[in-house]
Order: structure tokens, then C-alpha cells, then sequence
């Protein structure tokens, strides 16, 4: 089993973190996105997507995407639980996920990748070229990040964690959604206090550091 992972990309992280929490050691096989190596011939037939993360199997099977490397190894090591331990649990953490996913990542991937010059003519993931930046996405994305923050502020003054009192993928996707979205210098609202506090609970997790 090897995982393609990139050091520098928030996916990848999202799923290292994952992989600490749990204890679990993969190899790691280096993909510079940076320096266009998703877009090499070799890595094409691992992923036609072009983009890390990657889990490759044994058997030569290829599984994309983020959540759905989680979910293979949330069920080889169901402990400790990070996607919910009963139905109720994890339709909980389902719905702070997709929430942290489409309302947070997905947003401040309209931020990053319109408003930096590094992806200039690449606004999509996976695209060589020829997706040209966007400025008014960057500038809706900002506003949709506000609303974020303050739905997570109002959840996590109720919760310890976004799906409640246990740590779970959940968290993992807002906290590296925060990270992301400061490669375009938008931080966390002073006014979020809850948002803080929670920011560096996470932070102190050796998780973080994967
Ligand atoms: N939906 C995919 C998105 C993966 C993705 O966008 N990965 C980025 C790195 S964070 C990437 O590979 N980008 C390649 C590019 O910029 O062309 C997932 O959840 O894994």
C-alpha cells in the first residue's frame, strides 16, 4: 500500500492527519504539484483526475479522494472512531463534514486558487490550463467564508468539536480549511472566539504535524 501525497496541498494533509490519529504509518510517494508532476504520464494512470490524494492498494487499486481514503481506513481500524461510532454519530459527523467541506474547503478553494498568482490559468484542480482565474470568486468566496466561520462559531459554543464532545473528521476538514484559506490572508474574525479557542485546541494536537 502507498499513499501519493504532495507535503504542501491541503487534501493530502487532511488524510495524514487521519492516518495520526489513528496510528496508522503508509508510505508516502511525493507528487510535486507544484512543479506539475499530476500532470506526468506515470501519474496519469494512477489518478486521470490529477490530483493527490491517492491510496494504492496492493492489489493495484487506485482510491481517489479525500474522504473516501478516510472511510478505507476508518473501516480496516474502526478505532479510534473519527467518522462516528453508531448510525446517530455518524450521520452527525456526515453532516459537519459535508458542512466543513462544501460550505468551508470548497470555499476557500474559490479563494485560493482565484486570487493567487501561482494558479494563474489553473482555477480548477486537475486542469493544466486554460481555467482562468476569476477575481469576483475570490471576493464571493471571502464573504462565504464569514458566513463559515460564524456557523462554526455558533456550533462550537455548544460543542467542545464540531460533531460533539469526540474529535472527528469533522474538525479535521474545518481546521485544515482555516490553514488553507490563510495563503490568501484570511483569518479567523477576532469576533469568532469560539472559532480560536478551537483552533488551538486542534492546533496542539501532535496530529497537525503530519
Ligand atoms: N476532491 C479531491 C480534491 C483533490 C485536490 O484538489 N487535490 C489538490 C491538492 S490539495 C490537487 O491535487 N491539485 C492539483 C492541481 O492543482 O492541479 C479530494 O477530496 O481528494
Amino acid at each position: 500500500m502507498k499513499l501519493y501525497d504532495f507535503k504542501l496541498a491541503p487534501n493530502p494533509k487532511r488524510v495524514r492527519m487521519f492516518l495520526a490519529e489513528k496510528g496508522i504509518e503508509v508510505p508516502l510517494v511525493q507528487v510535486n504539484t507544484r512543479e506539475r508532476e499530476q500532470f506526468s504520464d506515470w501519474f496519469r494512470k494512477v489518478n486521470p483526475g490529477c490530483t493527490v490524494p491517492v491510496l494504492e492498494l496492493d492489489d493495484s487499486t487506485c482510491i481517489a479522494e479525500t474522504v473516501a481514503i478516510c472511510r478505507y481506513f476508518e473501516a480496516l481500524q474502526p478505532e479510534p472512531p473519527l467518522m462516528g461510532r453508531d448510525a446517530k454519530d455518524q450521520g452527525v459527523v456526515e453532516m459537519w463534514n459535508r458542512r466543513a467541506e462544501i460550505e468551508g474547503f470548497m470555499v476557500a478553494g474559490d479563494v485560493v486558487r482565484n486570487a493567487l498568482p501561482m494558479f494563474a490559468d489553473r482555477g480548477v484542480p486537475g486542469l493544466p490550463s486554460g481555467v482562468p482565474q476569476i477575481p469576483a470568486l475570490a471576493e464571493r468566496g471571502k464573504a462565504g467564508m464569514r458566513r463559515f466561520f460564524d456557523k462554526i462559531d455558533a456550533r462550537l459554543g455548544e460543542t467542545r468539536f464540531l460533531a460533539g464532545d469526540a474529535f472527528t473528521i469533522a474538525d479535521i476538514t474545518a481546521y485544515i480549511t482555516i490553514e488553507f484559506v490563510k495563503r490568501a490572508e484570511v483569518e479567523v474574525p477576532e469576533a469568532c472566539g469560539n472559532v480560536r479557542r478551537w483552533v488551538e485546541d486542534i492546533a496542539a494536537r501532535p496530529s497537525t504535524s503530519a
